[in-house]
Order: C-alpha cells, then sequence, then structure tokens
C-alpha cells in the first residue's frame, strides 16, 4: 500500500467510533436513578432516626443559658491519682435535659440580685457560735469573741512577712473579706464586673438561683454538661494538654503552689468569663476560672450506689479528710471544676470529673457558681 492510500485508511479508522458508550455510565450495572433513590431513601432514615433520638430544646433559650440534651455518660473516673479517690468507681449515668448557665455568675448578676432583694451574703454577717460549734469536734474550744466578725477566706500566695493566720497553703481568714471586696477591705470589684463572683457560700447561692427562677445543677447535671457529650476524654476540651499549640484553654495556676505562680495563661486570680474558649455545649470556664457550688450533699462513695437515672447525692454529708478540729459531719456541698488554684502538681481536679466539697456557710476567694433549670 502507498503511503497515500495508508494515510488515508488512518484517517478514516480515527474517524470511526473506536468504543460503543455504555448504557451503564456508574458502570455498577446499577441504573443512575435506582442511586439516587438510595441516597434520599438512606437520607430520610437518618432524619427519622435524629428525630426520633436527638432531644432538641423545648422552646427558646432563657438568656444566657444553654441546652444540655438528654442523655448517657460515664460519670467518674478509672483515674488513680489520690486526688480522685472519690471519683470512683466510673458508672453509668441518665440525664433529662436541662438548661445551664453559659457562665459562671458575675459580679454583675450577683450584685442586680442584691439590689433587687437587699440579700446579705453570709460572709458579711457576724458568725454565731450556734453556727459555728456544731461543726467542730466535741471539746474544741470556741474561738474568742473578737474573732466571731464578718469575714472570709482569701488565697494570698504565702511569703516570709507574712505570718499570722497564713496557713502552709495560703489561705487567710481576712475580716471584711466578701463579694465586694474579695481580697478584703482596700479591694473592691469596680474593674470585675464581668468576672465570677466569689466569697459566696452555698446558702447564698442558692438564694440567688431561687431569685433567678433557677436552681443549683446536680453533680451529675454538672458533669454531663461540662464534658461536652465527649466520652472518655481527660478535659472538658479532650485529650490536649491545657497549652497544648502555646494557648492556655483554662484558667489555672503555673508554677509551683503554693509560693510562685507564673501567670502564664494571664490571670492570678480570677479571668472575666468567657475569656477562654467554651466547651462542645458552649459552656465557658467548666474548667478552672472558679470552682462552682452544686446541689448535692457531699459523699465519697455515693458514686458506688448511685442510681442511674438524674442522681441527686446523698442524703447527707461526710468528709473522710475534714481538716483538724473539724466534725466530718459537718454539712458540706459538693463544688465541680476547679479553679485559678489548681495545677497538675497540686490539685488536677479542674478535669470534668474532678470533685471539691465545701462548707455550706463558708466563702471563699475562688469558689462561685452557675445555674439550672428545668426544662419546662
Ligand atoms: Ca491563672
Ligand atoms: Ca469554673
Amino acid at each position: 500500500m502507498s503511503k497515500k492510500s495508508r494515510a488515508r485508511q488512518n484517517a478514516k479508522a480515527s474517524q470511526s467510533p473506536a468504543v460503543v458508550p455504555p448504557t451503564d455510565p456508574g458502570g455498577w450495572g446499577v441504573p443512575w436513578q435506582s442511586l439516587v433513590m438510595l441516597a434520599i431513601g438512606i437520607g430520610f432514615g437518618v432524619g427519622v432516626w435524629w428525630l426520633l433520638n436527638v432531644e432538641r430544646p423545648p422552646g427558646p433559650a432563657p438568656e444566657g443559658m444553654v441546652w444540655i440534651p438528654r442523655g448517657k455518660f460515664k460519670m467518674g473516673t478509672e483515674d488513680t491519682n489520690r486526688r480522685f479517690f472519690d471519683a470512683h468507681p466510673e458508672h453509668e449515668v441518665e440525664i433529662d435535659g436541662f438548661w445551664m448557665d453559659e457562665t459562671e455568675v458575675t459580679n454583675a448578676k450577683f450584685a442586680e440580685f442584691v439590689a433587687a432583694t437587699g440579700y446579705v451574703t453570709v460572709a458579711e454577717q457576724k458568725p454565731t457560735l450556734e453556727q459555728i460549734m456544731p461543726n467542730l469536734l466535741p471539746g474544741v474550744e470556741p474561738p474568742p469573741p473578737e474573732k466571731l466578725v464578718p469575714a472570709s477566706l482569701v488565697f494570698n500566695t504565702p511569703d516570709p512577712s507574712h505570718s499570722e493566720a497564713n496557713d502552709a497553703n495560703g489561705w487567710d481568714w481576712v475580716p471584711g473579706a466578701c463579694w465586694r471586696h474579695p481580697e478584703g477591705p482596700g479591694s473592691d470589684i469596680k474593674d470585675r464586673m464581668d468576672h465570677p463572683v466569689v466569697h459566696v457560700c452555698w446558702k447564698d447561692a442558692d438564694a440567688y438561683c431561687k431569685w433567678a427562677g433557677k436552681r443549683l445543677p446536680t453533680e451529675a447535671e454538672w458533669e454531663r454538661a461540662a464534658r461536652g457529650g465527649l466520652t472518655g476524654k481527660t478535659y472538658v476540651w479532650g485529650d490536649e494538654a491545657p497549652d497544648e499549640g502555646g494557648k492556655w484553654r483554662c484558667n489555672i495556676w503555673q508554677g509551683t503552689f503554693p509560693v510562685k505562680n507564673t501567670q502564664i495563661d494571664g490571670y492570678l486570680r480570677t479571668a472575666p468569663v468567657k475569656s477562654y474558649p467554651p466547651n462542645a455545649y458552649g459552656l465557658y470556664e467548666v474548667a478552672g476560672n472558679v470552682w462552682e457550688w452544686c446541689a448535692d450533699w457531699y459523699g465519697p462513695d455515693y458514686y458506688a450506689s448511685s442510681p442511674v437515672k438524674n442522681p441527686t447525692g446523698p442524703t447527707s454529708s461526710f468528709d473522710p479528710h475534714a481538716h483538724q478540729n473539724e466534725n466530718p459531719y459537718a454539712p458540706k456541698r459538693v463544688q465541680r471544676g476547679g479553679s485559678f488554684l489548681c495545677s497538675d502538681g497540686f490539685c488536677a481536679r479542674y478535669k470534668p470529673y474532678g470533685r471539691g466539697r465545701g462548707d455550706v456557710d463558708t466563702g471563699q476567694s475562688h469558689v462561685g457558681f452557675r445555674c439550672a433549670k428545668d426544662a419546662k
């Protein structure tokens, strides 16, 4: 064949259709219309499952609150650190949906309550022997009359010149210390209206909640909310270290407690609310800043016998680690979330399963609260 005729033949061949188009563009032997119908069917099924299984808020959120959906979670921990001796065993709990304040109650909010009601906190009142003596062991001498003045417990970094009444961990019983004067006379909250209120005892927190038409969360509700729907995580944000990536996720203590706070997270004492990112439920500072009062009496062994559904704590309190002279059966309620004094070396109870407790009449400079509210 000549070059010319071969070229003509090649040109003809290139014009001919080389392959017959398949009737099934998907190539799986299934018409594409069927695949679309299948996808719609799966989507519909997922939608129905979601409607049946995921509880949605019962209505518009009350101001400053977020919805914590009904659900089961593992409460407590298997962490063997001695700080968590009372958070064992890890056990399943089921909680109904409820509303939770997105932040700790601020000085501004507490001031509204006081302005509206004339409420006087326990720390602002003269204590009586009738209040004090039942909380002490039998035979302990009553405090002298000059000590019976309005006062509260303030943490101050210990230093050698600061000795009288300052215990080894830095706690001072300061006359005049109260929510308006967090470090005592000479300090005020003028520039701290968006910080959490402190020096409120359980009774003060309970009184605020009632005024606000809310209530304190149960301990189980608090932990369910703080975990943000995550399972088996070390922190309220997940498993990353509090400063992973160079940005602090909570207000705790950096340095050697109680003598040196390097304040790398920005704060020596309280931080304004919403200073750090929220957890997955939209709650701020559920780790650190200030401890938060819960409704429950404190019992170190309660988890061993806790009911699964909406547990509300024991019927009375017991503290096996009560201070010297203190009655271990003195009435104490649960506190949660740790504070600006927590550090991995000392407290570590800013983790979501960490438990604290406090005398119902005693406020401190690192204890505040947030409120919950029923769905209806
Ligand atoms: Ca800090
Ligand atoms: Ca907190």
